[in-house]
């Protein structure tokens, strides 16, 4: 029996990157699909910490908050860092990742007809910090020489991105290079090619 379960809508969204992070670590997970529907009808929510999905078990342990997630597989599965300065790294850079990905959703969500244009303008600004990071790390990875719950969040809104704007890593070789490298981590390459993920929309409300 896996030990892990993730309750969520039918969109790949926040759930994203555990699932990729999951994949490439070898892991099996249970999936309980909520729709919009049963979530409507409000009992579950009452039960959520914060009153949201993703829930993620692991045995007796519930969490919520993707990123909190994130990071509990990342202590559990050796990808976060190898010292406590590599882990405060990495947090920095998932706080980044974050922020980006709220902005993204603040997109898809809220303003996608009348903001995407100005929004795909100024993604250079934002994509350039990781791509600096990128260049400067010869290992490839955001921190240290091996692959971290902030690569698999990165990794995750840059696929995001490309879907948006399709060539919005041309003038970005390191981001270019990572995506085609992590894409191609067997277990990953496995995963985004499965139907589990490419059954599911990015997002909850047709926009991509
Ligand atoms: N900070 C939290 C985290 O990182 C944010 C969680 C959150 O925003 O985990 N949860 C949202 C769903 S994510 C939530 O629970 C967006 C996907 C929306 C999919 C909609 C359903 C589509 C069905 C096809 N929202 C519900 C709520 O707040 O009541």
């Amino acid at each position: 029996l896996p030990p892990y379960t993730i309750t969520y809508f039918p969109v790949r969204g926040r759930c994203s990157a555990v699932r990729i992070m999951l994949s490439d670590q070898g892991q099996q997970w249970k999936e309980v699909v909520v729709s919009l529907d049963e979530w409507m009808k409000g009992d579950l929510k009452k039960t959520c910490v914060f009153g949201q999905l993703p829930k993620f078990q692991d045995g007796d342990l519930a969490l919520f908050q993707s990123n909190t997630i994130l990071r509990h597989l990342g202590r559990k599965h050796g990808a976060y860092g190898k010292n406590d300065s590599e882990a405060a790294l990495i947090d920095m850079f998932n706080d980044g990742v974050e922020d980006l990905r709220i902005k993204y959703l603040k997109l898809i969500y809220q303003e996608y007809e009348t903001g995407k244009e100005a929004y795909i303008k100024d993604l250079p600004n934002h994509l350039s910090k990781f791509e600096a990071v990128l260049a400067k790390n010869k290992s490839g990875f955001l921190v240290g020489d091996s692959i971290s719950f902030a690569d698999y969040s990165l990794f995750d809104v840059l696929l995001n991105h490309q879907v948006l704007s399709p060539t919005c890593l041309d003038s970005f070789p390191a981001l270019k290079g990572f995506v085609q490298r992590v894409s191609s981590r067997p277990k990953i390459k496995a995963f985004l090619e499965s139907d589990a993920y490419k059954s599911l929309p990015i997002n909850g409300n047709g926009k991509q």
